[in-house]
């Protein structure tokens, strides 16, 4: 802990001084109120912070590039090419700048030269806390031809700040490294791909900032370098990137109003999901807020508007609803504001009603013209919106029918479904299981107490390519929400689920993989609960199987079936067997190897709640369009673990 003797030493610091050591303290004792928490989460909060303070120098306009880069023995740097951070005696503290920047609480930025500082959420409460959860921390600054250095342990200033040589005077930038405290952190291990999303998403909310993101801890060094001059443009083009757009242009909004600064940019796709996120001074809101409110109302009112106006809605009709208007557009809002106001559970809903006043009034003005001037743009739209609203009212009739159908026959089950006789769900679980023919394998296999058996017919609907409509009048999918128990959307009830586990079981190939995504997809989107709370797994049925002396072994990967050669022998009397479906296993072989719980195998799915747009991403490009991705994707399997979570 921190030793205020390393203070006293030093014999040039007073009163203050031991004040600064209590504030740093405060952090040290209860971390999670600064960063959060101590769980990776927390961790990855520290390179943020750092970072942030390198954006705001870029938003500042003085710094272009920021090098982030995991250091071999666990270290984090962060270095910009800003001006460095100032290093002149502050006369409140009668220390160096950047000493108060580490040293003291709440410092960060709030000196000099009224730059437009912003900071939002858990972010933004300065370099000092990183400085006070670092066992140790380095601070180099270049400036002016010298390069000045200065360490802390703990937070304890280990000597003042020096001059430690010279640079080129063209050079400047500041340069800070640290190691994540032990004492504080559970597990001081960053993770490459949370961090490169993060960075990834930096790049494309500070047009034209360079990010060169380097490992240096494993074998072989990784590197990624994320630049886009067109800033909220690309990223709505990295967004639909796997997705038919309905019309090329992207359409997108910026200006200032009431200290409100706001930047929007917008395309429909083909699709049948809105995708709007918003971010407030460069921070997710994962639940919206006032932000995403002003979008959604200038969309409405414009687009209504512009119908009206071009003769695409007639007088007699109704208004196009904002539900309609959104259907398949991707749109980032954001906006930076000096005094974020978060809301709701996890703090992440702007609450700033001047934020909503600002998105509206600056996207109303801005869309009003671009669409007199892409009237293309407009009939699109409106022409997607008339249809989205005319497949609403045929789904909200379809809905009330099954609805009142359940309540009239107490839910009945559907016919292909074999139950299990054990009513307690706690005990049950479910085969989602591809084909008939498996089916019937699967219903002589099981163990008929806690087992059921719903067979599904070939390829499942893609709901990510139908309409509402559609997918209600679904029999596979009819089956799988009835047999579930729980309902769907505002109806949904994880109490009323009806078995424990629910088990995807597919052949092992590539059309099986695309078959379990195909459920997954549908999982995800119309019962997220079910992913979450880890109710759902894949079976893991055998590649190969072996028979040699009458024994038989079971491979399910080449690797294994490798490693069994090995320990057998290869032989000539070796039968080998390649599974090419869950069909060519017989009744037994099928309860041995993937449905048996006490030999079976089977992964469950996860999803990380933290990777908002990564898990979507995931998603549309499975199930997009464009072939290319998806071919890709389901060939590296690796990543569709990965991506999974599984
Ligand atoms: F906060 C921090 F110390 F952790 C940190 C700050 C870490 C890193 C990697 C960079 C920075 C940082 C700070 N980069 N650039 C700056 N800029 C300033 O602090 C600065 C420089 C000059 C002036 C001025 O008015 O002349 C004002 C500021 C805020």
């Amino acid at each position: 802990m921190a030793e205020e003797n390393t203070f006293e030493s030093q014999g040039e610091y007073g009163a203050d001084q031991i004040q600064v050591l209590k504030g740093l303290e405060a952090v040290r004792k209860r971390p999670g109120m600064y960063i959060g928490s101590t769980s990776t989460r927390g961790l990855h909060h520290l390179v943020y912070e750092i970072v942030d303070n390198s954006v705001d120098e870029a938003l500042a306009g003085s710094c272009d590039h920021i090098e982030v880069t995991l250091e071999k023995d666990g270290s984090v740097n962060v270095t910009d090419n800003g001006r460095g951070i100032p290093v002149g005696i502050n006369h409140q503290e009668g220390i160096p700048a950047v000493e108060v920047v580490f040293t003291i609480l709440h410092a960060g930025g709030k000196f000099g030269g009224g730059g437009y500082k912003v900071s939002g959420g858990l972010h933004g409460v300065g370099a000092s806390v990183v400085n006070a959860l670092s066992e140790w921390l380095e601070v180099r600054i270049y400036k002016d031809g010298k390069i000045y250095q200065q360490r802390y342990e703990r937070g304890n200033t280990m000597y003042s700040l020096k001059i430690v040589g010279d640079c080129d005077p063209e050079k400047h930038g500041t340069s800070v490294t640290f190691f994540p405290d032990r004492e504080i952190f559970e597990d001081i291990t960053f993770d490459y791909d949370t961090l490169k999303q993060r960075f990834r998403e930096m790049a494309f909310l500070t047009k034209g900032l360079k990010f060169t993101f380097t490992d240096l801890r494993g074998e072989e060094p990784r590197q990624r370098i994320f630049q886009y001059q067109g800033g909220l443009r690309e990223f709505v083009q990295y967004l639909n990137r796997s997705s038919e757009t309905t019309y090329k242009k992207i359409i997108s909004c910026e200006g200032m109003r009431n200290g409100v600064y706001v930047e929007v940019a917008m395309q429909h796709n083909d699709g049948y999901k809105e995708n709007i996120y918003g971010f407030v001074n460069n921070i997710v809101t994962p639940e919206g807020g006032m932000h995403v409110e002003g979008l959604r109302a200038a969309l409405t009112k414009t687009f209504n508007d512009y119908a009206r106006s071009a003769k695409l809605l007639k007088d007699s009709e109704p208004n196009l609803s904002g539900e309609d208007i959104r259907e398949g557009l991707t749109a980032i809002v954001s906006v930076k504001i000096a005094d974020p106001q978060f809301e709701g559970q996890t703090k992440m809903k702007l609450g700033n009603s001047d934020a909503r006043s600002a998105v509206n009034s600056i996207v109303s003005e801005q869309l009003k013209i671009f669409l007199e001037q892409n009237p293309d743009v407009g009939r699109a739209t409106i022409n997607k919106s008339v249809l989205a609203q005319r497949a609403r009212e045929a789904a909200r009739k379809a809905r009330e029918m099954t609805r009142r159908k359940n309540a009239l026959d107490g839910m009945s089950l559907p016919g292909k479904l074999a139950d299990c006789t054990d009513k307690n769900p706690k005990n049950c679980e479910i085969f989602i299981v591809e084909g008939d023919s498996a089916g019937g394998s699967a219903k002589t296999a099981r163990s008929r107490a806690t087992q059921a058996i719903l067979p599904l017919r070939g390829k499942i609907l893609n709901v990510e390519k139908a309409r509402l409509e559609r997918i209600y009048g679904n029999a596979e999918i009819k089956a799988m929400i009835t047999a579930f128990g729980t309902g769907i959307h505002n109806d949904f009830d994880i109490t009323k689920l009806r078995y424990d586990k629910i088990i995807i079981m597919t052949d092992a190939d590539v059309d099986g993989a695309h078959i379990a995504t195909l459920m997954l997809t549908f999982l995800y989107r119309f019962m997220p609960e079910l992913i979450k709370t880890g109710h759902v797994y894949l079976a893991q049925p055998p590649l190969y199987k072996l028979e040699r002396n009458r024994k038989q072994y079971y491979a399910y990967s080449d690797a294994e079936l490798d490693k069994i050669l090995q320990e057998v022998g290869r032989d000539q009397s070796n039968k080998i067997q390649r599974y090419k479906g869950l069909g060519e296993m017989d009744a037994d072989q099928l309860w041995e190897t993937t449905m048996d719980p006490e030999r079976r195998v089977l992964k469950r799915v996860n999803m990380d709640e933290d990777a908002v747009s990564e898990t979507d991403l995931t998603f549309t490009t499975l199930m997009g369009d464009k072939v290319e991705p998806r071919r890709e994707f389901i060939e590296e399997n690796a990543k569709y673990v990965k991506n999974l979570d599984i």
